[in-house]
């Protein structure tokens, strides 16, 4: 039995840890334990199960949505809100969504968090808050939000479409997860610099298993740089780096799908001078000084302290 348990913890530590995973893509809309309530002003749309525009307003094939109540008056709000979920340690709330028409249109898009019921009265934390603006309007964009202050408690999350006197824009939502943070790597080191050729190794905070880097020039603007995805050794070789050259270079762990860490803090590395180049400042310096002192370097030859073969 004790083993079986052990089995089934390492399998969720494999899996992320992951307490609430869901996609949409079951007809069955809300989903068991899920509600879909409003405050009262606004009945007629309510969050729904959106089938349309698969793979842009959905991640596969189904999303949920909320329309705008239109003709309203006042603060019309609908509730989408999870069943009870335990949030881990390090744990977080990360969903895709998107907005549909481009600009601002008055919606405000909440996520709160009731340690209590999922009676709305409840929801006295305000997570996050984002304007249209901040809800991308093209393709589903993924948010985090930490939930490091609820560790260990048992919680409901709701995500609250608000539109004032019938002007917005609809809210469209997929693959809430609640789980572990992948955390950022820390410490990069730096070894056996080469002319092309660089180890770079990091402390592996989350545990992970594959790994991101992104380098370029020194004080390059990240997402600029050169990604190497797929990552899987730890210390990394990198290659085909120019000699003589300063670089910085980031880390992030990918500890599962769409669950990547932060960017770790840059480090720094300048790559060693060719073998051809040291050649070039051996005959420069050689041919200089032959030129200079030709009578000067065979005294010198022969106050050498040591014997020649
Ligand atoms: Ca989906
Ligand atoms: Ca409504
Ligand atoms: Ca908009």
């Amino acid at each position: 039995m004790k083993k079986l348990l052990l089995f089934f913890m390492s399998l969720f530590s494999l899996l992320g840890y992951s307490q609430l995973s869901e996609d949409f893509e079951n007809p069955v809309f809300p989903p068991p334990g899920w509600v879909v309530t409003d405050n009262g002003t606004g009945t007629v749309q309510s969050w729904t199960r959106n089938t349309a525009l698969a793979g842009n307003w959905t991640v596969d094939l189904a999303s949920a949505s909320s329309r705008p109540e239109v003709g309203v008056t006042g603060l019309a709000q609908d509730w989408l809100i999870t069943p009870q979920v335990n949030v881990p340690a390090n744990g977080q709330v990360r969903f895709f969504s998107k907005s549909t028409s481009a600009g601002e249109a008055g919606s405000v898009y909440r996520v709160l968090i009731s340690t209590a019921t999922q009676n709305i009265a409840d929801f006295t934390t305000t997570l996050a808050t984002y304007t249209e603006l901040e809800i991308n309007n093209g393709p589903m964009d993924q948010k985090f939000i930490l939930l490091d202050a609820y560790a260990g408690q048992n919680v409901y999350i709701a995500f609250v479409h608000e539109v004032t006197d019938g002007i917005g824009d609809r809210w469209l939502l997929d693959n809430v997860n609640v789980d572990v943070q992948c955390l950022q790597p820390d410490n990069l080191t730096v070894a056996a610099i080469g002319d092309t050729s660089v180890d770079l190794g990091w402390d592996n905070i989350s545990g992970a298993s594959e790994w991101e880097i992104e380098y370029g020039p020194a004080g390059f603007v990240q997402g600029t740089g050169t990604l190497v995805t797929g990552v899987t050794t730890n210390p990394f070789t990198l290659n085909g780096l120019t000699a003589a050259t300063t670089y910085d270079f980031y880390v992030r762990a990918i500890c599962g799908l769409n669950n990547p860490s932060p960017w770790s803090d840059s480090e720094t590395f300048t790559t060693r001078s060719t073998v051809s180049n040291l050649d070039n400042v051996k005959r420069t310096i050689l041919s200089s000084a032959a030129t200079k002192s030709c009578g000067t370097l065979a005294s010198k030859e022969t106050k050498s302290p040591f014997t020649k073969l």
